[in-house]
């Protein structure tokens, strides 16, 4: 009989969206006629925008013709999205041969740790989407240092005490706290990861969100950042892609390793031989999306989300507790003092029929936290703030 991977044991035994959707059905067999609002994952919910279901729709009715069909393409993504993204998200900052079309951004932060193998170290921020960890753990990662991110220090960890690690994910608006980073914040990471020769892995799926201007989009804003960073970003939140699947990562020509070797050889290699590309079809929703039009329909999908955050913000305010998020966001991270996050979970879902997602499910620093998504029917909402109130 074949051994178990000794990397799986280190995981454990359920992933903590699917243990949100066990705990919820569980709920629903006791009380078949609650009315549940899910406030858990974070999932989109307005339909998608009409000038980016036509780009869908049309790839759709080219590929049943003879002239339009196309077959396998470049694994690498589509010549002309890649263009789209390097110009309109990066207003040409990178070049469209250092963009990688991927179908989403969890695919990519799995696939990606193929690059650096088991032997690296890595630095997450304590609370973190669990993807970065348990994705590690699985390629055999053993050594994992953890930033805190709390309220206290504007949820940006203490560069000054953190140890060297090759490897150090950031994610920024950070899910689940709602932070930003800002220019300077971002300076300073840049900064360090120069200084100890590591490598940052900059998750920016949620860029779309960023109201202030003066909070960077993208970690390719601060000088130096190519060398130094990979960026990995996703048309999911930015024009509900959730089940289309759509996203991409950046590999900059100046980011080597240790012997000179550039990383994005590397990467190509990994992608043309493991992956086949994302769908033809979602790539051209993806160009949709980087027309004017496209743009301007995600940017009020953004706003709408965003008022969502802004309802459920003011109502915890009102009622006393610490909230933190939702402003350039789809988060909003609620502080319980000395509670604990699956038990206020249980509150949450028995007493008021809510789904939140429990804090200390993104780390230890979650514990005394739930994270509220602002992604929601606004009627839902309004159903939501009556029942809190
Ligand atoms: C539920 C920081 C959500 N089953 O859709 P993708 O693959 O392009 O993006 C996934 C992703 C990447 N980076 C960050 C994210 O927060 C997410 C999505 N996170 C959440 O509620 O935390 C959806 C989670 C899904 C999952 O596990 O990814």
């Amino acid at each position: 009989m074949i051994s178990r991977n000794p990397n799986l044991i280190q995981l454990s035994s359920s992933y903590l969206f699917p243990e949100i959707n066990r705990r919820k059905q569980e709920f629903l067999l006791t009380h078949p006629q609650a009315s549940l609002i899910s406030l858990g994952i974070g999932d989109t919910t307005e339909p998608i925008p009409e000038s980016i279901v036509e780009g869908l729709i049309l790839a759709s009715v080219q590929l049943g013709t003879r002239k339009g069909y196309t077959g396998y393409g470049p694994e690498q993504g589509m010549a002309e999205l890649r263009k789209k993204i390097a110009s309109t998200i990066y207003f040409n900052s990178v070049q469209p041969e250092e963009v990688f079309v991927s179908d989403g951004a969890k695919c990519d932060i799995g696939r990606l740790q193929m690059l650096f193998g088991s032997q690296v170290s890595i630095a997450v921020q304590d609370p973190a989407y669990p993807v970065y960890i348990e994705g590690s753990l699985i390629q055999g990662v053993k050594k994992i240092v953890f930033m805190p991110c709390r309220p206290e220090n504007q949820f940006f960890p203490d560069l000054s005490h953190l140890q060297h690690t090759d490897l150090i994910y950031f994610c920024s608006p950070n899910n689940p706290t709602g932070a930003a980073a800002t220019k300077k914040q971002l300076e300073q990471l840049v900064a360090f990861a120069k200084a100890n020769r590591s490598i940052i892995i900059y998750d920016s799926a949620y860029a779309t969100y960023i109201q202030d201007p003066q909070i960077p989009k993208s970690i390719y804003q601060i000088e130096g950042a190519k060398e130094v960073a990979i960026e990995i970003s996703s048309f999911s939140k930015m024009a509900g892609f959730t089940g289309v699947r759509l996203g991409w990562t950046v590999i900059p020509e100046e980011l080597r390793y240790e012997d000179g070797s550039a990383v994005r050889a590397d990467w190509n290699r990994i992608t043309t031989t493991l992956f086949n590309g994302a769908s033809t079809i979602s790539q051209w929703g993806g160009c949709a999306i980087l027309e004017e039009k496209g743009m301007q329909e995600i940017a009020q999908l953004a706003s709408y989300y965003l008022e969502n955050a802004q309802l459920l913000r003011e109502t915890f305010q009102r009622l006393g507790y610490e909230v933190y998020g939702g402003e350039n966001a789809p988060y909003l991270w609620v502080r319980f003092k000395g509670q604990k996050s699956w038990d206020l979970f249980q509150h949450f879902l028995e007493n008021y029929h809510i789904v939140t997602t429990p804090g200390s499910g993104f780390g230890q620093e979650g514990e005394g936290f739930l994270r509220f998504t602002a992604f929601g029917l606004r009627q839902n909402i309004h159903t939501i703030l009556n029942r809190l109130s």
